[in-house]
């Protein structure tokens, strides 16, 4: 019941401070301090899950911040690199990251730097096709980034990238 009633107050934090921040944007580089939330979600039983947006294009230095809203499950936002034993589907020299199991009410961010595309998924729930993909700055549209890895991932995942191309017209795929 604590963390239902906390997330609505902290939104409206949230949204009191990107209002601050848009007037700051005024005299300087709005688009790098803003966050950008990515709802971890899905039905109350569990059967379906997702991040949302699950396709997202953000500018380098741009913060994203992963918030589980959901009731019952934990999530995890977590890179696909080597470090966390899955194939290299972030830029080279990119850092990886694992947030580790997000309670609902908690949240996670970073800020993505190295322009490119951004794969991630969700530690418990890759096999459900819980993933994202992010693409920071620019990506060529016509490229299918990391196909070499394509194999490694379970099918049901990779179903899940939205195109880059369809990351760059819509900025947000939900
Ligand atoms: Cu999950």
């Amino acid at each position: 019941m604590s963390t239902a009633a906390f997330n609505p107050q902290r939104r409206r934090l949230l949204a009191m401070g990107g209002g601050l921040l848009l007037t700051a944007a005024v005299i300087r580089r709005a688009g790098a301090a803003e966050a950008v939330e990515i709802q971890m979600s899905g039905t109350p039983s569990g059967s379906q899950v997702w991040f949302r947006p699950h396709g997202l294009l953000i500018q380098p230095g741009q913060t994203v911040r992963w918030v589980n809203s959901d009731t019952g499950n934990a999530h995890t936002t977590t890179a696909y690199h080597p470090k966390n034993h899955k194939p290299l589907r972030i830029p080279d020299g990119a850092t990886p990251w694992d947030s580790g199991y997000l309670l609902p009410g908690q949240s996670f961010e970073v800020v993505l730097s190295v322009p490119g595309v951004y794969d991630y998924f969700c530690l418990p729930h890759e096999m459900a096709g819980m993933v994202g993909r992010i693409v920071v700055g620019t990506a060529d549209a016509a490229h299918k980034p990391y196909a070499a890895t394509d194999a490694q991932l379970p099918a049901v995942a990779l179903a899940q990238f939205p195109d880059v191309a369809a990351i760059l017209k819509s900025k947000r795929i939900d």
